[in-house]
């Protein structure tokens, strides 16, 4: 069960310096009020990249303070929504042309391949920016028609200051999954980064304020979920929380934002993403696929297909075809040209990964390659597949959170359908077919918030995201995520002469 590699030799010198390390509150980098740092580690050999300012409550109500005076005195939200979209539009310009050294920072502290980051998710955090940039002077509300002699009009308004908590996976996508929209709509934020991956969103933010940024509307605290987090969550003055993480730490933070102010939540949480493989389908593109729809970003993906339903007509060929793609699958340093997997984020994960793998053994699945740690440093995990999954399996029901495929088998469509839904959570699914009824059916009955049709993981700008079930609720991106920034209110003025 071997592993096509790059080989790990000494990890190639990342090319970026880091810059900043403290917290961006009020426009300044500023030490936490303890003078705490923490470590951030290179997760290709867990040694450490630099010491962090470690923000907790006390923090957390600096840079809220701060963000409620840049909301309530403005000129953030007074300013004309055109500026604004200038000043998003120039940080998408400072994104592209910083593009290769965002990416090595997010390469180094996070450990996915520096091409995916270079060419896949810097520029479209660029593009997001855009995509809002646009919309912030298209934002307006609506005059609407009363029974009686009255002129309706329905404001949209900035919420407030909305209060933000991102994960390690995608740091600065999340980030521009959350700034992007919150900025468009004139909000003021504090920013949690994941303690993981602090980095590259103290140097984006510096840019931003290079941009036009007025002090104090974005705030950056690094520091740890249960202290800065949950400081977050339940601060009386923020006005709205957004999420994205696990669905453990999802109900924690929904809990202390209703016992504190009910402030509103949005909640982006785990999946066990159905990837179903239907009988009519070319097995070698259906193989590619789910191969990508689960290895992509070393398995760590909200959406991953983690549940890779196989026609029984097929099933032994596609797993033959699965296991060559996985031992071809190049593993090694991150910064080296062609590697496609790079080491998990920490030891946290990779344990709780190798934990499922043993599951799996234990629990009667086949293990049809990999099944171990890469390498002997860092926090590398060879891309493991197993067949014969039953869906009662712990492998088939929890999130793992890393590069292992399970393979099941079914009958037919109702059966797959049935199967697909049951399951607490509810993000995404793919889908394989040359079939447009197979197509169709699928897509009406899977109780997901995506659906992808002979394709996985497109994530455009415009195109809104988010989840079923216990895989959270509220969008993010496209229209659909402006909603979460904005407040509604009635203005009803009476009027004089009806007839006019
Ligand atoms: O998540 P957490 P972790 C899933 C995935 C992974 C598992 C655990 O299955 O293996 O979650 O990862 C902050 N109050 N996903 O432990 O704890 C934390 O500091 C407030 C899916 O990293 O949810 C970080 O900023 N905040 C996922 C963020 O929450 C708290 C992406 C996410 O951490 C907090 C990541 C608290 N009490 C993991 N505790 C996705 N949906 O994409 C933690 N945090």
């Amino acid at each position: 069960l071997t592993t096509a590699s790059a080989a790990l030799e000494e990890p190639i010198t990342p090319p970026v310096q880091v810059s900043y390390t403290k917290l961006l509150i009020n426009g300044n980098f500023v030490d936490s009020a303890s003078g705490k740092t923490f470590p951030t580690l290179d997760p290709r050999t867990g040694e450490v990249i630099a010491h962090v300012a470690e923000g907790d409550a006390e923090d957390i109500d600096r840079a809220v303070v701060a963000a409620r005076k840049a909301f309530d005195e403005g000129p953030w939200p007074k300013m004309t929504a055109y500026e604004r979209s200038r000043i998003l539009n120039r940080f998408a310009d400072l994104i592209e042309k910083h593009n290769d050294e965002i990416a090595a920072l997010e390469t180094w502290d996070n450990g996915k391949p520096y091409e995916q980051a270079a060419l896949g998710e810097i520029p479209m955090v660029a593009r997001l920016f855009r995509y809002y940039a646009g919309w912030a002077d298209k934002i307006h509300g609506l005059i609407v028609p009363a029974d009686t002699p009255h002129h309706v009009q329905v404001l949209h308004e900035p919420i407030g200051v909305a209060g933000q908590i991102i994960p390690w996976n995608f740091p600065l996508l999340m980030f521009s999954w959350k700034v992007g929209p919150a900025l468009a709509c004139g909000n003021t934020i504090v920013l949690k980064t994941a303690e993981q991956t602090p980095l590259s969103a103290l140097f984006v933010a510096k840019l931003l304020h290079e941009a036009g940024l007025p002090e104090g509307v974005l705030n950056v605290v690094s520091g740890y979920g249960p202290t800065a987090g949950a400081a977050l969550a339940s601060h009386m003055d923020v006005d709205k929380l957004a999420f994205t993480g696990s669905t453990v730490t999802g109900k924690i933070v929904q809990q202390l934002a209703s016992r504190s102010n009910l402030k509103p939540v949005t909640l982006e949480l785990g999946g066990k993403s159905p990837m179903i493989i239907m009988d009519d389908a070319d097995i070698d593109q259906a193989v590619e696929l789910a191969h990508f729809a689960l290895f992509f970003n070393q398995g760590q993906c909200c959406c991953a297909g983690s549940r890779t339903f196989v026609h029984e007509s097929i099933y032994d060929e596609f797993v033959e075809k699965a296991k060559a793609r996985a031992l071809k699958r190049v593993v090694g340093d991150p910064f080296k040209k062609g590697v496609e997997q790079g080491p998990q984020i920490d030891e946290e994960q990779f344990n709780k990964i190798l934990h499922f793998i043993k599951s799996g053994v234990d629990g009667g699945a086949t293990l049809v390659s990999g099944g171990e740690r890469y390498g002997d440093r860092g926090y590398f995990i060879k891309p493991t597949i197993f067949s014969d999954v039953k869906d009662g399996m712990e492998i088939a029901k929890e999130e793992i959170f890393g590069p292992v495929q399970s393979i099941l088998k079914f009958k037919d469509l109702d059966e797959v359908i049935r199967r697909a839904n049951a399951s607490r959570y509810g993000l995404a699914a793919g889908v394989f077919t040359k079939s447009l009824d197979n197509a169709n059916t699928l897509t009406r009955a899977l109780r997901v918030g995506t659906v992808w049709i002979n394709c996985f993981d497109v994530f455009d700008a415009a195109i809104p995201f988010g989840g079923y079930k216990m895989s959270g609720y509220g969008r993010e991106k496209g229209f659909d995520s402006l909603k979460n920034y904005l407040q509604i209110k009635a203005v009803v003025t009476s009027l004089k002469n009806p007839a006019w």
